[in-house]
């Protein structure tokens, strides 16, 4: 079932059994519509209103009254209902969801949250886009932010992730300026939600440090299908410090259970039109339906004695760890199995910030990670107006806790206590934090070490030595941009790699500038010579002999580059698919194949010449009552191929035949063929297919009725066999030849 749009769902108060503890907390400051005998009508005092129509005035036709209260606070109300959208990721979409620990990282971290086997932690994630204004196409070509909080019995953590593994600069001084190239040209504000224009990659041209992140905004990570088909990634190296003291590096990880799925560009374009929430509405559709999207979290973890064993810096976020070096430990899955109430409290008001640590992990250095610990945190001063975003319903945690924070705007605890520390009143860690007795602060290097081990709890920051010459400086090992942009770019497959070539001639094809699109070659013929020959086609230019050539490299691993590695998950769950129920289809076939579609997790919808009733073979065109009867979801005029992954053409009887004749039912399967989609068809559909919508394009006699091409992803045929089907239902789109 799909999220409901009818309204249906306000009506009721959701049953509190089987919550969990961050939903109740929820629960206590949510507030639900129906009109039940001691609710009224009311503005801000509460008092009840009679009249929400009519302002007060003199005389029937005289001036308004400032005097009515009900009209004053409904329009004041209104006027400051709006806040600042976030300055990035402005568009995103959120679900609450549970965290369960499968494996201990007790070795590594004093995390509870990491260490606790079977615990169930309860969490907010919101994934979004970069550029692009809140109301922005969802299906534009972006970097996608994956971040979660995790509500945990030490306090909220948040990871604060991107769907791909590096990112664009070394220091996050230059953020604002990468952001700034990014976003719509300042003077007429365009374009939006892209990075197709000149000053984006004129600031990536001359920023050699962003090659790599640029060929993978290039590929086909940026297009993804699905926030359930898309992985996520702490991306900056972070530290687990141990209940003993001891700090590993850590990269943290999300994994798909779907595996890992982009949608081809040109179907990115028409969506964009078609459905500009494609990506929101997709996500709240399977958490309504049930198919709760679940993901793996794993570490790659790195000893501290290890940290200048690799040929780049591990501060280095523009680089990852290759998993050939460091292995992922999986640990944990994350279901998202809640849609939000009230998308303004809970997604929009959700406040991540990088700075918010449990006990046990850790910043380590790298001088993205040390900025970004500080722009979270500040960025809500301004976005939620004041210091108490924290304790907003979605932000504030739920374990217990003491704090001598007061007042400030919206201050929505009642705190009573002390509001100093240390305070005689023996608040808890009074005499726990190193050296007691109120005196936060340590007279020698041991005593430091001593008093934290002592007390695991207190080790957020646990004491590590830090030295070095204060200056404006980079460690050498940044130096190279090189290296990893080829091994990205020599482990994608080779239709892959020709889709960053396609995605290069949009992208530098919308810039004006010469210059800019001759050195954006230029460093891409730095990554791979003959990249840079194929996407210099498309600009008349001729590339020279590059300074770095290829060094040929590859990587797979678990969460492996490539979507068609075959460590990528396929599966029809998930796939949407569309049967199309013109009147006089089968009906019988209907029914056993969705049954069948929806036993394997598919999302199955119906497409008819109307949306409501559409009529079977046997039954007469209006009948409503009769059995078999079809509702669809929607009129064929209200759809494009673009919005299934798959379509069903079942047989039918001559009207059927007739109806398929439409030119736009013929556009449904030259398009879905065009983007290597699954399409299968039956009786007197395959003949169809095969002389009206694809002439010419199929290895089949003219006489044929039957035929499979797993190239294309197309079976035709009176009967199909549980083999085809299955290779049918692997939906491995977006394949070209
Ligand atoms: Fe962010 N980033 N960022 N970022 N970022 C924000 O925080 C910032 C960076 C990421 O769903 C802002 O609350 C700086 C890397 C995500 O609410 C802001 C730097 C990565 C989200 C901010 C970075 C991210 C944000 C805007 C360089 C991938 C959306 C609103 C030092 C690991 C979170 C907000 C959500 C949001 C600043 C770099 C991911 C302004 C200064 C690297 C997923 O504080």
């Amino acid at each position: 079932m799909p999220y409901n749009g009818d309204g249906s769902a306000w009506a009721e108060r959701p049953a509190t059994s089987g919550m969990n503890a961050k939903i109740a907390d929820l629960d206590k400051s949510s507030v639900y519509c129906p009109a039940d005998g001691d609710k009224h009508l009311s503005v801000f005092s509460n008092a009840p209103v009679d009249n929400l129509d009519t302002s007060m005035r003199a005389g029937t036709r005289g001036p308004t009254s400032i005097a009515d209260p009900v009209a004053r606070e409904r329009i004041s109300h209104f006027d400051h209902e709006r806040i600042p959208e976030r300055v990035v990721h402005a568009r995103g979409a959120g679900a609450h969801g549970t965290f369960t620990l499968h494996t201990s990282l007790e070795e590594y971290t004093c995390a509870k949250v990491l260490t606790k086997v079977g615990q169930e932690t309860p969490t907010f994630t919101r994934f979004s886009t970069v550029l692009g204004s809140s109301g922005a196409a969802e299906t534009a070509r972006e970097v996608r932010g994956f971040a979660t909080k995790f509500y945990t019995q030490e306090g909220n953590w948040d990871i604060v992730g991107n769907n791909i593994p590096v990112f664009f600069i070394q220091d996050g001084i230059k953020f604002i300026d990468l952001i700034h190239s990014g976003k719509p040209e300042p003077d007429v504000a365009l374009p939006q939600a892209q990075t197709a224009h000149d000053s984006f990659w004129d600031f990536m041209s001359l920023t050699p440090e962003t090659l790599h992140m640029a060929a993978w905004s290039l590929s086909d990570y940026t297009i993804p299908r699905s926030y359930r088909m898309m992985k996520g990634f702490g991306v900056n190296t972070y530290v687990l410090v141990s209940a003993t003291g001891k700090r590993t590096f850590a990269k943290f990880h999300w994994k798909p259970h779907l595996g890992t799925h982009s949608l081809v560009w040109d179907e990115c374009l028409k969506l964009g039109g078609q459905d500009p929430d494609y990506l929101r509405r997709d996500l709240a559709d399977a958490i309504a339906g049930g198919a709760f999207p679940k993901y793996e979290f794993g570490v790659q973890l790195v000893s501290e004695e290890d940290e200048e064993s690799f040929d780049f810096d591990l501060l280095d976020c523009t680089k990852l760890i290759p998993e050939e070096l460091v292995p992922i430990k999986w640990v944990g899955t994350l279901e998202l199995n809640k849609n939000p109430t009230n998308y303004f409290a809970e997604t929009e008001q959700v406040a991540f910030c990088v700075s918010n640590m449990v006990p046990g992990i850790d910043f380590s250095n790298d001088p993205m990670l040390q900025l970004r610990a500080f722009s979270y945190f500040d960025t809500q001063l301004s976005r939620l107006g004041g210091p108490n975003f924290s304790s907003l319903p979605i932000n504030r945690g739920v374990c217990p806790f003491i704090s001598t924070a007061r007042d400030g705007h919206s201050q929505h605890r009642i705190q009573a206590g002390p509001h100093y520390y240390p305070n005689r009143f023996q608040t808890p860690n009074a005499g726990k934090c190193p050296h007691g007795k109120g005196q936060n602060y340590a007279t020698s290097e041991a005593a430091v070490k001593e008093a934290a081990l002592a007390d695991p709890e207190t080790m957020t920051f646990a004491p590590h030595k830090v030295e070095g010459l204060r200056a404006k400086q980079r460690p050498p090992k940044f130096a190279d941009d090189y290296t990893q942009a080829q091994l990205f770019y020599n482990s994608l497959s080779e239709v892959e790699q020709q889709h960053m070539a396609e995605a290069f001639a949009f992208e530098l094809g919308h810039c004006d500038s010469r210059q800019v699109q001759e050195t954006m070659i230029d460093r891409f013929n730095e990554m791979d010579h003959d990249f840079a020959v194929t996407i210099a086609k498309s600009f008349d230019y001729e590339v020279g002999e590059p300074k770095h050539p290829n060094h040929g490299k590859k990587t797979t691993g678990q969460q492996p580059i490539s979507m068609l590695d075959s460590n990528n998950t396929f599966t029809a769950a998930g796939r949407k698919v569309g049967i199309m129920c013109l009147d006089g289809f089968d009906g019988l076939q209907v029914s056993a194949l969705s049954t069948g579609l929806v036993a394997m997790g598919c999302v199955v919808q119906f497409v008819g010449q109307r949306k409501g009733p559409a009529y079977p073979n046997g039954v007469k065109v209006g009948d409503k009552s009769a059995s078999g009867v079809q509702n669809t979801d929607f009129p064929v005029e209200g759809c494009r191929s673009t919005m299934f992954d798959a379509l069903f053409f079942p047989t039918g009887n001559d009207a059927f035949a007739k109806s398929l004749e439409s030119g736009r039912v013929i556009h449904f399967v030259r398009e879905a063929f065009g983007h290597f989609k699954p399409i299968a068809a039956v009786g007197v559909a395959v003949p169809w297919i095969a002389h009206k919508c694809l002439p010419g394009s199929l290895d089949m006699k003219a006489d044929a009725t039957a035929a499979f091409s797993s190239k294309h992803g197309l079976i035709l045929g009176q009967n199909i066999t549980d083999s085809e089907a299955s290779a049918w239902t692997k939906l491995t789109k977006g394949v070209k030849d």
